[in-house]
């Protein structure tokens, strides 16, 4: 049988091992599910206020093995020994773990099944996983998981869904974890294609491949500083969803636009929107910064504080904390969310034509934006996109939700040696001396997405 794109040697041999054991135990069908992590080229934290995004899927991907058993209960195992083996029930609500559970994710994607089919009765599943997708690295290792661990239940369920219609549903399920994300990692896992990025739009959602360039490399270089997403992390992160709705929902006042609640329905309302006008605008209705506790933004709204308050952060296990001894950064945000949303438009433009000189110059304006007014770069982050520029990449930046994690570099391909070696001289020297950078850098390809085999018929 051939198999669907992206599977490669090495991963097939990777499934068949971990089927072995799920053959013995179980007579039934065994799935196989393959989902990629990503890399985001441009468009960064403005996914969740329903604007684009340019990632290219990656040739790094979680793999999930999955057959039904009789025992109405999820068991997962780790091929990895460090995350501990689970099990739980199916239920209409499955309780969450103690925060930062690895199995989360997987109850996550398993509770996304259950509210997507609510009157299946759906059986339960014995899984296997096996992730190639570093964690925290800003690679999206946890909806190449989440994707993956859906796909199979679903198949091992005989459901099926429409990519699109899988995407959303994946995107929403995540959220389980308290992350308030938008659904630019779990589309980019599942609509990936070989050599092309990717520029996702939202509400509806909409994916169209672009070719990447065939002089074009991506090096990706980890920072190694932790961008641990269930701690502080996951809280600056829902602060700044926060930040951004209210910015839309201040914007959306003003403009006389009745329920915009993120950025993406004021620029909808309005398609020959520049960002500079809107930022200008917003200046003019708000201040800048407002009171955590959502009283002055309250009073601009027009609406109770307690009415605004249960809409913005939520209410029940995921309720956004908010830490109250800091201002709401209003204006920076838009100010970030909307310019980014510019270049990204431009980049899907400049990429398709093969102007990498322009798309470098994007992804270095991102990044700056990131730092200023987004506020998502760290120090360390900051040296290795320097280390990288000075390699001669043509644009560098952070990649994902940034506090750490992965920057990308593009570069042409016959410097990306050079690339790598000034950050390995330049940064991994500096911050590891005498350590062996090779695990932590790499030239990284654009991948095809996540696909489902039958074991049965691969045997
Ligand atoms: P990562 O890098 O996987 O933490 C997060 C969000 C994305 C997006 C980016 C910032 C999740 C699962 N992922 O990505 O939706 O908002 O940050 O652009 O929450």
């Amino acid at each position: 049988m051939t198999l669907p794109d992206g599977w490669d040697a090495e991963e097939q041999a990777r499934v068949k091992r971990l089927a072995t054991k799920l053959r013995t135990d179980h007579a039934t069908q065994i799935i196989a599910v393959r989902a990629p992590g990503r890399v985001n080229l441009i468009g960064e934290h403005t996914d969740y206020s329903g604007l684009p995004v340019l990632p290219v899927a990656i040739d790094r991907s979680t793999i999930v093995v999955a057959a039904a058993n009789t025992t109405g209960e999820i068991e997962v195992t780790n091929a990895d020994p460090a995350w501990p083996s689970r099990r739980f029930a199916i239920e209409r609500q499955i309780p969450p773990y103690e925060t930062g559970d690895w199995a989360d994710y997987v109850k996550a994607a398993i509770q996304g099944v259950i509210d997507r089919f609510p009157t299946h009765a759906l059986r339960g599943a014995s899984i296997v996983v096996d992730g190639r997708v570093p964690p925290a690295a800003g690679l999206s290792s946890s909806s190449a998981l989440t994707v993956s661990i859906a796909m199979a239940f679903m198949a091992s369920n005989q459901l099926e869904l429409d990519p699109l219609e899988a995407a959303t549903m994946v995107a929403r399920s995540e959220r389980y974890v308290g992350t308030h994300g938008g659904g630019m990692d779990q589309a980019a896992s599942i609509f990936g294609r070989r050599d092309h990025a990717l520029f996702i739009e939202f509400d509806p959602l909409r994916v169209r491949a672009i070719k990447m360039p065939a002089n074009a490399a991506l090096v990706v270089a980890d920072s190694r500083q932790i961008a641990d997403k269930s701690g502080t992390v996951r809280a600056e992160y829902n602060r700044r969803v926060v930040e951004c709705s209210l910015a839309a929902r201040i914007l959306g006042r003003a403009l006389k636009l009745d329920g915009a609640t993120i950025l993406g329905d004021v620029v909808r309302a309005y398609p020959a929107w520049n960002a500079v006008e809107l930022v200008e605008k917003l200046a003019a209705t708000s201040p800048a910064q407002l009171g955590a506790n959502l009283k002055d933004a309250a009073n601009i709204l027009g609406v109770t504080q307690n009415a605004l308050d249960a809409d913005l952060l939520g209410q029940g296990p995921t309720r956004i904390a908010l830490d109250p001894t800091r201002p709401l950064e209003v204006l920076k945000r838009a100010r970030h969310v909307l310019s980014e949303t510019e270049r990204v438009i431009h980049a899907a433009t400049v990429l398709e034509a093969g102007r990498l000189d322009e798309m470098g110059t994007l992804m270095d304006a991102s990044h700056q934006s990131l730092a200023d007014d987004f506020e998502c770069s760290t120090q360390r982050l900051d040296e290795i996109v320097e280390c990288a520029r000075r390699g001669g990449a043509l644009g560098a930046r952070l990649t994902g939700a940034g506090f750490g994690g992965s920057i990308v570099a593009l570069c042409e391909v016959s410097n990306a040696a050079a690339v790598i070696e000034s950050i390995d001289r330049g940064y991994y020297a500096k911050q590891y001396p005498g350590a062996a950078p090779e695990n932590w850098r790499a030239v990284l390809h654009a991948g095809a997405g996540a696909s489902v085999i039958d074991m049965r018929a691969t045997a």
